[in-house]
Formats: structure tokens, C-alpha cells, sequence
């Protein structure tokens, strides 16, 4: 009978290849369904045409408002923080002050080489205007918008501005408008969804381009920064949440349990998976779940701990949380992950908060290619040369041979035009 009640599905991995169980865990298809492209695709459209009109024709539309103006006043934004409660203001304090001390830890700098009369060098730069989106939907994120915003602070970027969902009670979220605030952000703009996205990427009478958008935000909000890609920068796309739990017997049935509970507890698509040898374990964990978030979660039997590894690193898991008396043996092993948490004292939920690394992280697989929210996303590279006469002339040889190759005469010309070797002589020669 507990069979047939236990909601919870189980793998057995057991001598199956890595990819292959990884691809029975992944859903098929991505996330972003063409009918949400279309959706996405039209509503950037209209409102790159119609600026502001197509803007409010959607927040009438999707969220059930009627707005005259798009941008909160800043009293409301300094009201929302006054009326914050100081356990929580002072909890945002700590998050925002540990995301500050890891983006300062991350912050590149340019680099100059020299060698003889050849300088070679990178300057890194912050863009002028980012445009972040403020998630709202299944409960509002203000956590959001600090893993974001403070990155771009950070980074140096003069003009941050924040759009999110105004939300069915008129307003956009409170704690979002107090963090805001807290972060010193006063560009604030109630729009939510493919709208924003448009309104930042395209500008409108209301809103000002922006030169990158940042979510993350719902499937349409992404589909909408896929549409904008190219008229702007953005950032990697973000799905639902997925955490992968690598634990042994050592690890508490209870602990883990909420692990998976916690992470499935975003819904809409989320996935929590469970990997372990341990038969017990499983037997353990699986009465501890209930409700919807239980429906998302995976409980697989592995072999051992490597096979467990492996299995995490075909399927990219944005989220590992290694559980375990071996774990650098894991850890070691470990290679495709957004963030990691080691050993029982470093649940996920840590750095969904306030530990300090960002909870903006890739998703669905692209943990294998793609990176978390960082300074690096709101900077800019340029890459430079300064050669003396000297340094040119080594060159120019092989540059000339090159660029004929390449059949590219004035090319070479240009280099040759300034060689002493080549031609015999330079303007002041
Ligand atoms: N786990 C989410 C972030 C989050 N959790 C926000 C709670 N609030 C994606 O990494
Ligand atoms: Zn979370």
C-alpha cells in the first residue's frame, strides 16, 4: 500500500551510463515552448512600435491594471522602506553586505603586457545603463534583485534601473521597492513580464533604453530577452530551479529531505533530485515528502559516489549539495554546477539568500557552458596594442604574408606603408 501512496519517483542507475540517466531526468523539449516565443515575439513587437500605449494595453491585459504612470514616485519606494521591519531590514542588510564582499572579490582588472617596444594590453570597463528585471509571480523575489543589482553597483555601472510586475494590488511588491531603496536604486518601473523586457531593450516615452537586460524572470520574460537579443546585451537565459542532492548513508533523511523539498518549493518546473548509494537513505527520505513540491522530486539509487558524480555532471545541475564523510572524492569529481554547497552545514537555501555567491545561476543543463550572475556580466572588455617602430617592422612580414593570403592587398599595404625594413624609409626618415 505505501507503495502505491509514495508520490515520489525513483531511478534505479545502477549500471546505466551517466547521459543516458541524466536525459531520463532532464524534461524534453527545453522550457521555452514555441508558443511562448510567439506570445513573446508579438508583445516585443508592439511595444518597440507603440511604446508606452502597448505597455499599459499589457499591464491591463496580463496583470489587471490600469496605469497612468509606469514609474513608482519616489515616495512610494521610500515609504515601502520605511515601513520595513528592522529584523528584515537588517536580515537584507547581511545579504546585500556578503553579495557586495564576493562581487568585490571578483571584480577583473586589466592586465598590460610588455615586450620590447610592443604594449599589449585589456581595459575593462562597466556598460553605462543595465535594465533588471525583478521576478514577482509564486511570491515575490527582492532576493532577486540584490543578487543583481549589486553585482551591477559593483561593477560601476552609472545607471541601474528596475522593472517589476506591479502585481494584482496596484502596486509593485514592498520589499522590492525597500530594497531597492536600500540599494539606492530610484529608477523603479511597474511593468512586468515580455513588456519590461521590451520597454528596457527598445525605450519608450517612459522608460529609457537600456544598453543590457537581466533577469532572470518567468519563461515569457526569458523568451522576451531572446527576442531583444542583438538591439541589446543580456544575460545567460534562466529556467526553473533544479538542485541535485550527492549524499551517502552518513547523510540525515530529515536534512535531506528538505534539501529537495526546498528547492522543488519554486514549482512551476522545478526539480530536485536526489543521488546516492544508499538504499536506506532513500527508503528514509521518501515518506518526508508531501504535497506539490514532492511531485518534482527524483530519489535515484547509484552505484557509488563516482557514478553519483557522473550522473551530476551530464545533467548540470544548477544547484549540487554534497552530502557526504568522502566529500572531496565528490567534490573533486564534480565539474558542471552553478553552486555548490559542501558538506551538511551548506544548504542550498544559504546562498539563495545571503551567503554571498549569487542565487542567479544557469539552469536547465547550461550550467554545462554558462556561468553565475557576476561583476563580469555587467563589464565590458576592450583589448589594446601600442608598438614602436621597431615592433612593427618585426611584425609586418608575417602580417603582409597573411593578409595576401587571405587576398586582402590594402591590408597588407597598411602595414607595409609604415615598415622601415620593407619599404626603405617612413614619413620622418
Ligand atoms: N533557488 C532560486 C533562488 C531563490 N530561492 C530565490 C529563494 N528565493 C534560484 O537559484
Ligand atoms: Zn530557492
Amino acid at each position: 500500500m505505501r507503495a502505491l501512496a509514495d508520490p515520489v519517483r525513483r531511478l534505479d542507475a545502477r549500471g546505466e551510463s551517466p547521459e543516458s540517466v541524466a536525459a531520463r531526468l532532464r524534461v524534453p523539449g527545453g522550457f521555452l515552448t514555441p508558443e511562448v516565443r510567439n506570445v513573446a515575439r508579438e508583445i516585443v513587437e508592439r511595444v518597440r512600435e507603440l511604446g508606452d500605449a502597448a505597455v499599459r494595453e499589457y499591464t491591463e491585459r496580463f496583470d489587471g491594471l490600469k496605469l497612468d504612470v509606469l514609474r513608482v514616485p519616489e515616495k512610494e519606494i521610500e515609504d515601502a522602506y520605511r515601513e520595513m521591519e528592522p529584523e528584515v531590514e537588517e536580515a537584507f542588510g547581511v545579504a546585500i553586505e556578503n553579495v557586495r564582499r564576493f562581487s568585490r572579490r571578483e571584480m577583473p582588472k586589466g592586465f598590460e603586457i610588455r615586450r620590447g617596444g610592443e604594449i599589449l594590453g585589456q581595459r575593462v570597463r562597466p556598460i553605462r545603463r543595465a535594465g533588471i528585471y525583478a521576478p514577482g509571480g509564486h511570491g515575490a523575489y527582492p532576493s532577486s534583485l540584490i543578487m543583481s543589482a549589486v553585482p551591477a553597483l559593483v561593477a560601476g555601472v552609472d545607471e541601474v534601473c528596475v522593472c517589476a510586475s506591479p502585481g494584482r494590488d496596484g502596486g509593485v511588491n514592498r520589499s522590492v521597492l525597500g530594497v531597492a531603496r536600500m540599494l539606492g536604486l530610484d529608477e523603479v518601473y511597474a511593468i512586468g513580464g515580455a513588456q519590461a523586457v521590451a520597454a528596457m531593450a527598445h525605450g519608450t516615452e517612459s522608460v529609457p533604453a537600456v544598453e543590457k537586460v537581466f533577469g532572470p524572470g518567468n519563461d515569457f520574460v526569458t523568451a522576451a530577452k531572446l527576442e531583444v537579443f542583438g538591439t541589446v546585451g543580456i544575460d545567460a537565459p534562466q529556467g526553473p530551479s533544479d538542485v541535485v542532492v550527492i549524499a551517502d548513508a552518513s547523510a540525515f533523511p530529515e536534512r535531506v529531505a528538505l534539501d529537495l523539498m526546498a528547492q522543488a518549493e519554486h514549482l512551476s518546473g522545478a526539480s530536485a533530485i536526489l543521488l546516492t548509494p544508499s538504499e536506506n537513505l532513500i527508503d528514509a527520505v521518501a515518506p518526508l515528502l508531501s504535497g506539490e513540491p514532492a511531485k518534482l522530486v527524483t530519489l535515484v539509487r547509484t552505484e557509488d559516489l563516482r557514478q553519483a558524480a557522473a550522473v551530476s555532471n551530464a545533467y548540470a545541475p544548477e544547484h549540487a549539495h554534497v552530502i557526504s564523510e568522502d566529500h572531496e572524492l565528490v567534490v573533486n569529481d564534480l565539474r558542471a554546477v552553478g553552486m555548490l554547497g559542501v558538506g551538511d552545514f551548506s544548504p542550498i537555501a544559504l546562498s539563495d539568500y545571503a551567503a554571498g555567491p549569487s542565487h542567479v545561476l544557469p539552469t536547465g543543463g547550461t550550467a554545462a557552458w554558462a556561468s553565475p550572475r557576476s561583476v563580469n556580466d555587467f563589464l565590458v572588455r576592450t583589448n589594446y596594442m601600442q608598438l614602436d617602430a621597431d615592433a612593427l617592422d618585426a611584425l609586418a612580414p608575417h602580417v603582409s604574408r597573411l593578409a595576401r593570403l587571405e587576398g586582402f592587398e590594402n591590408h597588407a599595404r597598411s602595414v607595409e606603408v609604415r615598415a622601415r625594413k620593407a619599404e626603405g624609409k617612413g614619413p620622418d626618415v
